[in-house]
């Protein structure tokens, strides 16, 4: 059968007619009928940068009857209530959530759709017309991100109508690396369990997908072991500078994996060994290698405690350290430190990490070490978290090993923004936030391309930290800078787009109370 071509220009004028019907019907009825506040999408400063974007011209405005619709599935259920939590500390608005198994004539909608993968489970596509927004993604992990990308296009509008819209368009977006981490120290400071949910919140609305929880070190043992209760009993007494310390409890650390998981963040638990092992071995001393007597520690120095590498008892510590801590972790790493051992012979760090390795397996993690675990037998099932050594990173990929990239020079946030910052270090480097972001993670290190690289991880050391102020001081505005880099294509970064971007951002963080760093370099918003 021939098919009769399609007269556009009759379908517009039925339409335009119809449009106008309504509307004069609407206006007969009293019923208020508004233009779409013009706004443009691509205006709107996004981090990270989405991959591609239209901006449609148009936008969608928000009032207090905009309904949240989703399909019934349990993951949209606590999605659907989360946007609705988001909108309203942003806006004020109190948006009510509501099933439907099909895309509303208005209002938001929340769906999971087979379609939207490409190829990866973060993806999304969002949608922004004048009668609603529609937000779709292949898993539950994409809409979270989406709705961020949802949260931060909301904007304020003065004029005739006063209030907030979402400028319309269409986004399509993806991460480009699957591991874009935070790392806190709560060794050498502890920071309680709401303290480490504030950071899970500020991380995931920029698309941090993981947050790494540094355990233990020479100054605290800061994770609950049933089977060895004194390590927290004993070693988790105190902190840097002589202060209580303390520790979670299991039910504690489940909390907040639980949290995290809710916000698509994995808990990458880090158990420091053989070195960094002060406040275990004053706990248990028959772990101890070295000759002299452990003490509990409340200074900075790094590189003087080692386990006992060829004891059969400290393979038992460490099996049941591990079984213990896999069996409360929902993400597949384990992450077994491995930096520092300074006063480790080279064969007993090897032989220990070799027989520790084996343990990570044992209970089906993936084992993630410091750069220096790259001399021991190491293969592609391992993670290698590069730190100092450009060689060591090689050596790891060389051996097959994936890279997580924390370059100390561009992404420890314990490093000084400059001279005069009042807390941090500077070891490595200062680093301004441009410093922080202005690079490439693929043409880093020579040998190192994007294959082989898991992710980056931005980690906080708390030497100098100890408040939510200065964790907040230290961490904003940096892992913004970093969050773009792991989830943005390069041609979509460069510093000057990002630094105008980051400087409407400054307005959201203050919403949040958050302590950041006004950098000179950084146009801030004056309101
Ligand atoms: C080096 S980075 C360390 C930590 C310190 C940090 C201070 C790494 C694997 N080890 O023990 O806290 O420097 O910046």
């Amino acid at each position: 059968m021939e098919s009769k071509p399609i007269n556009f220009k009759l379908i517009t004028m039925i339409k335009k007619s119809m449009a106008a019907l309504s509307m004069g019907l609407l206006m007969q009825l009293g019923v208020s009928c508004h233009k779409p506040i013009p706004a443009d999408l691509s205006k709107v400063s996004l981090i990270p940068a989405p991959v591609e974007l239209k901006a449609s011209g148009t936008s969608y405005f928000l009032s207090e009857k905009t309904t949240i619709y989703i399909q019934d599935n349990d993951d949209l259920n606590t999605l659907g209530s989360l946007l609705s939590q988001q909108i309203e500390s942003l806006t004020g608005l109190k948006l009510k959530v509501e099933k439907s198994d099909k895309a509303p004539a208005k209002g938001i909608y929340l769906a999971i759709d087979s379609e939207v993968t490409m190829a990866n489970d973060e993806a999304y596509a969002l949608t922004i017309g004048e009668k609603g927004l529609e937000l779709k993604a292949n898993k539950p992990a994409g809409i979270f991100r989406g709705i961020q990308t949802i949260d931060q296009a909301i904007t304020k509008h003065e004029g005739e109508r006063t209030g907030w819209i979402v400028p319309g368009g269409s986004i399509m977006d993806y991460p480009q690396y699957e591991y874009r981490g935070v790392m806190l120290d709560v060794s050498r400071h502890f920071f309680g369990v709401e303290d480490v949910k504030r950071v899970i919140d500020l991380a995931a609305a920029y698309k941090i997908n993981v947050l790494h929880l540094h355990l233990t070190d020479d100054q605290g043992w800061r994770i609950e072991i049933k089977s060895w209760p004194e390590l927290t009993a004993v070693g988790g007494q105190t902190q840097v500078g002589g202060g209580e310390g303390g520790f979670y409890t299991q039910e504690q650390y489940k909390d907040i994996v639980a949290y995290a998981g809710e916000r698509f963040v994995t808990v990458v638990p880090e158990i420091d060994m053989p070195g960094h092992t002060n406040a275990a071995v004053v706990a248990y001393p028959e772990l101890n290698g070295t000759k002299k007597k452990a003490e509990l520690y409340t200074g900075t120095k790094v590189g003087f405690s080692t386990l006992a590498t060829r004891k059969e008892v400290t393979y038992q510590f460490v099996d049941d350290v591990i079984r213990e801590l896999a069996a409360i972790t929902d993400g597949p790493y384990i992450h077994i430190g491995g930096d520092e051992s300074h006063v480790t012979k080279e064969d007993d760090y090897v032989y220990f990490i070799n027989r520790t390795k084996d343990i990570v397996k044992k209970y089906n993690k993936i084992m993630i070490g410091w750069d220096e675990i790259a001399h021991a037998a190491i293969d592609d099932t391992d993670v290698v978290q590069y730190w100092a050594k450009d060689e060591n990173a090689v050596m790891g990929v060389e051996k097959g090993a994936k890279v997580l990239l924390s370059p100390s020079k561009r992404m420890y946030l314990d490093m000084k923004y400059d001279s005069t910052t009042h807390i941090g270090l500077d070891w490595a480097a200062l680093i301004e936030v441009d410093q922080a972001y202005n690079w490439h993670p693929e043409t880093l290190v020579e040998g190192i391309s994007k294959d082989n690289i898991l992710g980056l991880e931005s980690p906080l050391w708390t030497e100098t930290v100890e408040t939510m102020d200065d964790i907040e001081y230290l961490v904003f505005p940096r892992l913004i800078g970093h969050a773009e880099l792991g989830w943005s294509k390069p041609e979509s970064r460069n510093w000057d787009s990002y630094k105008k971007r980051l400087a409407n951002h400054g307005q959201r963080l203050k919403v949040k109370g958050v302590d950041f760093y006004q950098s000179k370099l950084v146009p801030w918003d004056r309101e």
